[in-house]
């Protein structure tokens, strides 16, 4: 299967290149005369909401569990506006996410340790990019650590440097891309994108890895820097979503991406592992500043009796039930 797929590799891209180049091309025209809807200026999120531990590394008798950190960079910039880019790191995002962490554990990450609001963010309409607006690229590099002994100074000028960075590929790669082509030829251009989004990675995390090992190696018991992921969302309107989607399609592994989500947020497991050590990070790109809501309905992961506080009890017949 695999040696198939890579022999079909060429003719599957020419394929999508000439099946998105007709279609989308036509029902963009046809966009073009229909009447722009609802404009919309919003806040979205970012929901770093639940931590799911599939390998813990202190997990020792003497041990007290594991320490997670989701550090985190911003970054907002739109393709083809020069100047446009704005890049930060969130230095709240050094605190720990999630303490105690065993094997099999299943933890809430509080909204003040893992949610991310972007204010302003518009919606950008055919119209509007006919008028020569351009939507947003809104995104994170997360980069996950197990925290033990390393300064936490230390780690912040490593993430500093990265998004120095990280603002100088943004400037090189996103500012100069030609947004008219990527709507007009989606699945040509997923590629580039891809490729762009590999080399904004390349440029700001191996570095960052490299600076924190020089930093770390005095010290007794560094932090544990695990894998990283990469999210970024365009800011579109409801009825260009589709023309921006497949050009998302193609991103390696650890890279997430499309046009943010409208109705329902969406939901992204993040894999951040290395060091013996997996947590699985579900996380939700929604509209609005609350973050995710779990449902009262959601199913109890290791606690019967969730959402509620009441301890669960083992009843007569050996089940365990709520009080
Ligand atoms: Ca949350
Ligand atoms: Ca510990
Ligand atoms: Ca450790
Ligand atoms: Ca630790």
């Amino acid at each position: 299967m695999t040696s198939t797929a890579a022999t079909t590799t060429e003719t599957g891209q020419r394929n999508r290149r000439w099946v998105g180049r007709t279609p989308a091309g036509i029902a963009l025209v046809m966009l073009m005369v229909a009447t722009a809807c609802a404009p919309a200026v919003t806040t979205r999120y970012f929901d770093y909401h639940r931590v799911r531990v599939i390998d813990a590394q202190e997990n020792g008798f003497f041990e007290d569990g594991d320490e997670m950190i989701l550090a985190t960079i911003s970054f907002r910039t739109k393709p083809g506006i020069a100047g446009s880019t704005q890049v930060w790191f969130n230095n709240g995002s050094l605190d720990k996410a999630a303490t105690s962490l065993e094997d099999g554990d299943v933890k809430t990450i509080p909204n003040s340790k893992g949610l991310y609001v972007f204010d302003d963010v518009k919606a950008v309409t055919l119209a509007d990019i006919q008028a020569g607006e351009r939507p947003e690229l809104i995104g994170h590099i997360v980069i996950g650590i197990e925290n033990d002994h390393t300064p936490r100074d230390l780690v912040k000028d490593a993430l500093e440097d990265a998004r120095d960075q990280l603002r100088t590929e943004l400037v090189n790669i996103i500012e100069p891309l030609d947004l008219l082509e990527l709507l007009n030829d989606p699945a040509a251009l997923s590629d580039e994108l891809a490729a762009a989004a590999m080399r904004v990675e390349d440029a700001a995390v191996p570095d960052l890895l490299r600076k924190i090992e020089i930093f770390i190696s005095s010290f007794g018991n560094p932090d544990d820097i695990l894998s990283s992921n990469l999210l970024f969302f365009v800011a579109v309107d409801r009825s260009l979503a589709p023309f921006v989607e497949p050009a998302f399609a193609n991103l390696p592994p650890t890279m997430y991406g499309g046009a943010f989500p409208f109705d329902e947020p969406r939901k992204i497991d993040l894999t951040f592992e290395d060091h013996e050590t997996e947590y699985v990070v579900e996380t939700y790109i929604g509209d609005g500043d609350q973050g995710f809501s779990p449902p009262t309905t959601q199913p109890p992961i290791d606690d019967p009796c969730f959402p509620s506080t009441n301890q669960p009890f083992i009843s007569e017949d050996g089940i365990i039930q709520c009080p």
